[in-house]
């Protein structure tokens, strides 16, 4: 059984690649980094591990991967990520491009040249990385949030479009998960800020949604999660924000 996880090279892929190694799976990491790529392997023993650089960005590099590593029974679409967290009016055009490349086009490319296969066999699970913003706005979430909300609908409606086909397929939406480098890329390297985001709480960890993701796919066949959405204790939701005129 073979199982492909994009943005393995950091935090809650690199974990799920290596539950779903635990777990017996030949797995097939896959990242823009090559050396972390190497390290993981390296790390588990090299033994049913296929490292394959890829940007997820770049539909003829997913194209070539795709055929050369043949059927999938597990994808995990996790690469994604966000940049910036100005308000809509004083992001960055190339910023906002760059999050639905990744978050949105990239996980559409590689589901699409994954799922035929996979319906063909009448087996498989799709799992993909939504995020607590699809679902909840916050200032400064504008397209990160967007593009998150792209992947829960996304993951409905295949999850529509596939009843009957023995294929499943999970969208986990998490909140503030630590030990990654999701605050370091929004914040483009500011560690100090990155750090703040996580000051006096306690987070989420990678093995926290990687054991989520161990229940998954070891559940019956027949059985399919459709959504899970999942905070750490000390986060909830923020009040309606009111602008108020004084004059
Ligand atoms: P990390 O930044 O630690 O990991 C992101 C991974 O995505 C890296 O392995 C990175 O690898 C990869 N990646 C980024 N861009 C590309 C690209 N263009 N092509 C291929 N791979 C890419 O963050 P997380 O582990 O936290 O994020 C994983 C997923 O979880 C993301 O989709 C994120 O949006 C989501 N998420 C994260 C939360 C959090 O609080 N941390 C909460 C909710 C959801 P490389 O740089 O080597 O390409
Ligand atoms: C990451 C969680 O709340 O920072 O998707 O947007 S949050």
């Amino acid at each position: 059984m073979k199982a492909m996880i994009t943005g393995a090279s950091s935090g809650i892929g690199e974990a799920i690649a290596t539950t779903l190694h635990e777990l017996g799976y030949e797995i097939v990491i896959t990242g823009r980094r090559q050396e972390r790529l190497d390290d993981l392997a390296k790390r588990l023993g090299n033994d049913r591990v296929i490292v394959r650089t890829l940007d997820v960005t770049d539909t003829a590099a997913i194209h070539t991967v795709v055929e050369e590593i043949g059927e999938i029974d597990i994808l995990v679409n996790n690469a994604g990520g966000a940049l910036g967290l100005a308000a809509a009016q004083d992001a960055e055009l190339a910023d906002w491009l760059t999050m639905i490349a990744t978050n949105v086009t990239g996980l559409t490319v590689l589901t699409h040249a994954l799922l035929p296969q996979m319906v063909e066999r009448h087996t498989g699970i799709i799992i993909n990385l939504g995020s607590v913003a699809g679902e909840f706005p916050y200032p400064g979430g504008n397209v990160y949030g967007a593009a998150k909300a792209f992947v829960r609908q996304f993951s409905l409606n295949l999850k529509a479009d596939l009843a009957g086909t023995g294929v499943r397929v999970t969208d986990i939406e998490p909140g503030m998960v630590g030990e990654t480098e999701f605050s370091l890329v929004r914040f483009r390297n500011d560690a100090e800020r990155a750090m703040s985001v996580y000051d006096g709480m306690q987070p989420l960890t990678p093995g926290d949604i990687a054991d989520l993701v161990r229940y998954i796919v070891t559940l019956p066949p027949h059985v399919n999660i459709n959504t899970v959405s999942l905070m750490p204790v000390d986060q909830g939701f923020g009040a309606f924000h009111v602008a108020r005129h004084t004059s």
